[in-house]
C-alpha cells in the first residue's frame, strides 16, 4: 500500500530557500525554524549584513545590489536551491512572488514552490480572464469589459455604455499601474492612446479594458487559504484604505464597515474565487466596498502580503507556517471554511502601521542613511517585524519597508491606545521614517471614527501632517535619541555608572534632561 501522502511530503521538506530579503525574509525564517525547517537566506551585496543573511542557517551571496542581478535573477536562486540541498523555495512577497515563470522554473528544477501553481497565478494575472473566471463563479465584478478593447473605437462604446467616470485598465497591471480614470467622453481616446502605451512600456503588453469608476469606496481584502484536499478557509477581512499612491500605510482587521453578515458574503465571494482558479496556499481577494455597502472583485494577490499580521493577530493563525503546511503537502490547521456554521470569528482588534525610510514632511520622498540608534517597542498587544537594525544602512535599491509595527487589542479603541503608546516608545536615529505620520494618524478624529476610504490620505493627509502630536513626547524622544547619540560619540560624559566625567555637559545631554523633566511634569 502507498504510505499516505500528508507523511510522504512531510518527509519532503526539510530546508526551504528564501528567494527574499527585509522584513519578509525574516519572518519566514521564523515560521520555518517553527516548522522544524532550516532556512537559507540569499543576499546581495550591500545586504551582507542584513538580518535575515544572520538569522539563516546559511547564506548564499547572488550578486551586487541591483535586484535584476541579485533578487530577481532567477538562475541564481534556483542554483542556490539545487547547491544548498533546498527541497523548497519560499518567494515572499514582491520581487518574483507573482511571475508563474519563476514558480514553473522552481517545479521544473525538482524544487517545490511556496505558492500556488502557475495555472492559478496566470488566470489571476491576467485581469480580463480573472474577471471572466469570477463572474462565471458568481462573484460580483465592477460593470466592465469582459474581454480586452479592439480599439479607441471600442473603448468609447464601451465607456458610454458603462456611463462616465470609467477607469481605463492594463490587462496585465495591477496595483494601480497603467491605469486612467476619464471623466468625459472627449477625454477617452487621449487617455485610452496614452494608458496603452503606457502599459506596452510597463507589462510588454498595452491591452486595456475599462470599468465604471466607482467613487469614494474602501478597499476591503479577504484572506484565504487553501490546502491540496480542496478545503479553503477565508480568515474575515482587512481594512487598507489607508494608502498612498497606492502603496498602503496602515491596515487593519477586521473592518468597522464590515458586518459579521457582510463578512459571511465577502468570504463566500473570496473562497469561490480561490476555488474557481484551483487555488493552493495562501492568497487575498481585494474588493472594492462602496459606500452603498455593494462589493466588487477587484484583483487576487498569488502571495502572502506586507499586511498578513493583522489576519494572524485577530484569528490566531501563523499564515506562514500553514503556508509551509500545506506547500508540504499536509492539510491545514485552520478549520471552519466559510458557509453555513463554518465562520471564523475575529478576536478583538489589530492595527498594523508600515515604519517606511520615506520623510513625510517631504512628500514622502525617500530616505537613505544609516540606522544608528534604533529602540524597538515592545509591552502588552505589540508586535514588531522588521527587516533591519541598527548600523544598517539603507539604500534606494530595494523598497523603502524598514519594520511593521502591530498593535492588537480587545476593541479597536484600545488597539490605538497601544498604537500610540507604541509609536512613542519607537525611536529611529539616522533617517527619517514615517513614524511622526502615524502618530497624527492615530490621533485624527476621522481615523478614530474609521470614517476612511480610498481617498482618506488625499483629503486629510495635510491636515494630518500640519497637526501637532498630542502626547508632546516625541520632541523628548528625537531629544533623547540624540543624547545617546551624542554619548557614544563622546569620550566622557557627565554622571556615568564608569565613574568618569565630562568636562563639560553637551548641550543635548542639557536639553534632553530639561524637557524629561518638563514632560514628566506635564
Ligand atoms: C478601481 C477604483 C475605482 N473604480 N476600479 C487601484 C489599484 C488597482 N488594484 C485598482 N484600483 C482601483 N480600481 C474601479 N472600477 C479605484 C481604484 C483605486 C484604489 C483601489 C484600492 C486601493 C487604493 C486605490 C487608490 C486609488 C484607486
Amino acid at each position: 500500500m502507498l504510505r499516505p501522502y500528508r507523511t510522504y511530503c512531510l518527509a519532503m521538506i526539510k530546508r526551504v530557500l528564501i528567494a527574499n530579503r527585509g522584513e519578509i525574509a525574516v519572518r519566514v525564517i521564523r515560521a520555518c525554524h517553527e516548522e522544524g525547517l532550516a532556512a537559507v537566506a540569499v543576499y546581495s551585496e550591500p545586504d551582507r549584513l542584513a538580518p535575515h543573511v544572520r538569522d539563516a542557517d546559511a547564506a548564499v551571496l547572488l550578486g551586487p545590489a541591483p535586484s535584476a542581478e541579485s533578487y530577481l535573477d532567477i538562475g541564481k536562486l534556483i542554483a542556490a536551491a539545487k547547491d544548498t540541498g533546498c527541497q523548497a523555495v519560499h518567494p515572499g512577497y514582491g520581487f518574483l512572488s507573482e511571475r508563474a515563470a519563476f514558480a514553473e522554473a522552481c517545479t521544473d528544477a525538482g524544487l517545490i514552490f511556496v505558492g500556488p501553481p502557475a495555472t492559478a497565478m496566470r488566470a489571476m494575472g491576467d485581469k480580463t480572464e480573472a474577471r471572466r473566471r469570477m463572474q462565471a463563479a458568481g462573484v460580483p465584478v465592477v460593470p466592465g469589459t469582459a474581454a480586452p478593447l479592439r480599439d479607441p473605437v471600442e473603448a468609447r462604446r464601451e465607456a458610454k455604455r458603462l456611463g462616465y467616470p470609467v477607469l481605463l485598465k492594463a490587462v496585465g497591471g495591477g496595483g494601480g499601474k497603467g491605469m486612467r480614470h476619464v471623466a468625459a467622453e472627449s477625454e477617452i481616446e487621449g487617455a485610452f492612446q496614452a494608458a496603452r502605451r503606457e502599459a506596452l512600456k510597463a507589462f510588454g503588453d498595452g491591452s486595456m479594458y475599462v470599468e465604471k469608476y466607482l467613487e469614494r469606496p474602501r478597499h476591503i481584502e479577504i484572506q484565504i487559504l487553501a490546502d491540496h484536499r480542496g478545503r479553503v478557509a477565508a480568515l474575515g477581512e482587512r481594512e487598507c484604505s489607508i494608502q498612498r499612491r497606492h502603496q498602503k500605510l496602515i491596515e487593519e482587521a477586521p473592518s468597522v464597515a464590515v458586518s459579521p453578515a457582510l463578512r459571511r458574503r465577502l468570504s463566500e465571494a473570496a473562497t469561490a474565487a480561490a476555488g474557481a482558479v484551483g487555488y493552493v496556499g495562501a492568497g487575498t481577494i481585494e474588493f472594492l466596498l462602496a459606500p452603498s455597502g455593494e462589493f466588487y472583485f477587484l484583483e487576487m494577490n498569488t502571495r502572502i502580503q506586507v499586511e498578513h499580521p493583522v489576519t494572524e493577530l485577530v484569528y490566531g493563525v501563523d499564515l506562514v507556517r500553514e503556508q509551509l503546511r500545506i506547500a508540504g503537502g499536509q492539510p491545514m490547521r485552520v478549520h471552519g471554511a466559510s458557509g453555513p456554521g463554518g465562520q471564523l470569528h475575529p478576536r478583538g482588534h489589530a492595527i498594523e502601521c508600515r515604519i517606511t525610510a520615506e520623510d513625510p514632511f517631504n512628500d514622502f520622498l525617500p530616505a537613505t542613511g544609516v540606522l544608528q540608534y534604533l529602540r524597538v517597542p515592545s509591552g502588552p498587544g505589540i508586535r514588531w517585524d522588521a527587516g533591519v537594525e541598527a548600523g544598517n544602512e539603507v539604500t534606494l535599491f530595494y523598497d523603502p519597508l524598514l519594520a511593521k509595527l502591530l498593535a492588537w487589542g480587545e476593541t479597536r479603541e484600545v488597539a490605538i491606545q497601544r498604537m500610540r503608546r507604541a509609536l512613542n516608545e519607537l525611536v529611529i536615529v539616522g533617517l527619517p521614517t514615517s513614524q511622526p505620520f502615524h502618530l497624527r494618524v492615530m490621533d485624527d478624529a476621522q481615523f478614530l471614527k474609521g470614517e476612511i476610504d480610498i481617498t482618506y490620505l488625499e483629503r486629510a493627509g495635510a491636515r494630518v501632517l500640519a497637526a501637532a502630536p498630542r502626547s508632546g513626547l516625541e520632541r523628548a524622544i528625537a531629544v533623547a535619541a540624540a543624547v545617546v547619540v551624542d554619548e557614544r560619540r563622546s569620550v566622557t560624559t557627565a554622571g556615568r555608572p564608569d565613574g568618569r566625567t565630562a568636562a563639560s555637559v553637551s548641550p543635548w545631554v542639557a536639553e534632553g534632561r530639561r524637557l524629561n523633566l518638563r514632560v514628566g511634569l506635564e
